[in-house]
């Protein structure tokens, strides 16, 4: 099921998400309404705060769109090891329209456990390791607008208010 997507300035994008006590089948299943949410936006990635779900989880595919798809399932992520920096164009299902530089780091190492609940570690660069990051930061209820200077923060904040302003008129 295709889930609706939150966009800021919703409260609920804000939430610290709570641990994954066990990989249940409702947890399954949520896992399985984020790919389909993610591929239909499409998205690279989807945290499962922005479906309102305030639980440690993100799904992410890189694969083209000319390639097979890649699913990737992070549960209770932690990033144990940051390398280097690097500035890419980001975009966020929960700022439509919106694109902006943001400071990464160039490499991470990330843990988490995958959709049968087992524990992997990955060794991330380039989109893969921006878009681990951008996810990581959605389910501490941190939005790429928190990465943004204060000029740039303020006219995307703006834009955004009249975009929702639009949408619900
Ligand atoms: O679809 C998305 N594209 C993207 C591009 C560059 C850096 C990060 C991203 S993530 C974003 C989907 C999204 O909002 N995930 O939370
Ligand atoms: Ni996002």
């Amino acid at each position: 099921m295709i889930r609706t997507i939150l966009h800021y300035p919703d409260k609920r994008l804000r939430e610290r998400g709570k641990k994954v006590e066990a990989v249940t089948p409702e947890i399954r299943a949520l896992i399985d309404d984020m790919a389909e949410t993610m591929y239909a936006a499409p998205g690279v990635g989807l945290a499962a705060t922005q479906i309102g779900e305030a639980i440690q989880l993100f799904v992410i595919d890189i694969a083209d769109s000319d390639e097979p798809s890649d699913l990737r399932v992070f549960i209770n992520p932690e990033i144990v090891e940051s390398q280097g920096e690097i500035v890419w164009q980001e975009g966020c299902l929960s700022f439509p329209g919106i694109q902006e530089d943001i400071d990464r780091a160039a490499k991470v190492r990330v843990r988490a456990l995958d959709r049968d609940g087992k524990p992997f570690e990955l060794e991330a660069e380039g989109l893969l390791a921006v878009a681990i990051q951008h996810e990581y930061d959605h389910l501490q209820g941190l939005l790429m607008i928190d990465h943004m200077g204060p000029l740039k923060k303020r006219l995307t904040h703006r834009k955004m208010l009249k975009r929702e302003e639009q949408a619900s008129t």
